[in-house]
């Protein structure tokens, strides 16, 4: 099975037309946007003319379904707010190249599928804990975005089905991403193969204290949300010193203050809260030390605090047999130029585990750069991917 690079890059190439956006091959193209919607119009085409009909799923994940039994591969079309060119659609492109050669070669069923919100604009890997079963659609439904739109608002713009596709169709799901960390542009290596995924727990907080004027409001007589939000934030990195490991990371990568002016002690503060590591005895103890913190800051500063809804999916190992293959893949495509690793990002492919054996592989991400719109990766280095997952899936065949 011989994969079309030409074919491969000139399609990831048009995806990205779809949302273009900042400097260099910047994308905005978040789930449900008209851009996301336009790509997977674009995409459903190409599913189509490959010979994999297109199907829509109630959340509008979009797959290309093969006869019969089959192996699955692809990822996500949707991006972060600011997004890379890369990060989802190379595995949903490279998945479709790799499911058009294997046709044109006779064999092995390949399907593709590009997952729903996978960014989280509304949850956490959305859409595919929905068509996993971790996530129920009327949960989902309620979910909201930062500006306060529902995902059920949101999905009502785009063709859906009402079925869901049956995961047991599929022997494996093995998705191509890119690394988006350092260490393989780092040590100037081609492929990643994935040993296992993070897991991740992220919520959303609330301080309220008391909007007043900033002027006449003498320090020690406010009750100011982002104070608190400030000593919450003091509290837990100094606690977390004897919780984590330097593989822990933990992020506040969204805060509102109401009514966010600058003459205006501000009464709210809403912000995301957002831990992972690869141990769940961890991140449970994360969550401890962050509702302590919070609770104690609450009581100290004279504010209220609530907790939203936390989501959060579990460490998971990849498959060994599916590795295996990736492995044996990768050491004739990049001889002594790849290495096994674990992914600090999250995926669709930890949903998909809980029906199938999956895994995956990483190509190298410029200077590390993701959720950016730097990001990018080298033809010769995408190409060098197309070539482990073609491989991979000829040996599965
Ligand atoms: O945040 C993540 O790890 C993924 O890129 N959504
Ligand atoms: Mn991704
Ligand atoms: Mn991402």
């Amino acid at each position: 099975m011989i994969p079309n690079s030409t074919r491969f890059l000139s399609d990831l190439h048009e995806l990205r037309q779809f949302g273009a956006a900042g400097v260099g091959k910047g994308v905005v193209r978040p789930a449900y946007s008209a851009a996301d919607i336009a790509a997977r119009a674009w995409l459903a085409g190409k599913f189509e003319e490959a010979g994999l009909p297109p199907h829509y799923d109630p959340m509008g994940s979009l797959f290309g379904l093969a006869d019969g039994p089959s192996i699955l591969l692809g990822s996500h079309s949707d991006t972060q707010p600011e997004g890379g060119w890369l990060d989802g659609a190379l595995g949903v492109i490279a998945a479709l190249e790799v499911a058009r050669a294997a046709k044109e070669a006779g064999g092995p069923a390949v399907s593709v599928v590009s997952f729903q919100d996978e960014e989280g604009r509304f949850g956490v890997t959305t859409g595919s804990a929905v068509w996993s079963g971790s996530l129920s659609l009327e949960d989902a439904d309620k979910l909201t975005d930062r500006d306060g739109a529902t995902l059920a608002e949101a999905r009502a713009a785009m063709p859906t089905a009402s079925a869901f596709v049956d995961p047991s169709r599929f022997t494996g799901f093995i998705e191509m991403h890119i690394e988006q960390g350092p260490w393989l542009d780092e040590a100037g290596e081609a492929v990643g193969v994935v040993t296992d995924i993070v897991g991740i727990r992220d919520m959303r907080i609330t301080f309220e204290g008391e909007q007043n004027h900033a002027g006449t409001t003498p320090m020690h007589l406010r009750r100011d949300a982002f104070q608190a939000l400030g000593a919450f934030n003091a509290a837990i990195n100094e606690r977390f010193r004897n919780v984590v490991t330097p593989q822990t990371v933990w992020t506040i990568g969204h805060v509102k203050l109401h009514p966010d002016a600058h003459s205006i002690v501000p009464g709210s503060a809403t912000f995301s809260m957002q831990w992972r590591d690869r141990d769940s005895t961890r991140l449970a103890r994360m969550e401890e030390v962050i509702r302590e913190a919070a609770t104690q800051v609450a009581r100290e500063q004279g504010v209220r605090v609530s907790f939203g809804q936390m989501l959060g999916l579990e460490p998971v190992q990849m498959d060994a047999k599916l590795r295996g293959v990736l492995e044996e893949s990768a050491e004739q495509s990049a001889a002594r130029s790849w290495r096994k690793m674990p992914s600090g990002a999250l995926h669709d492919a930890t949903n998909v585990s809980r029906h199938m054996p999956v895994a995956m592989l990483f190509v190298p991400s410029i200077n590390g750069i993701s959720h950016a719109f730097e990001e990018d990766t080298s033809e010769a280095d995408l190409i060098t991917g197309l070539e482990v997952l073609a491989g991979a899936v000829a040996q599965l065949g």
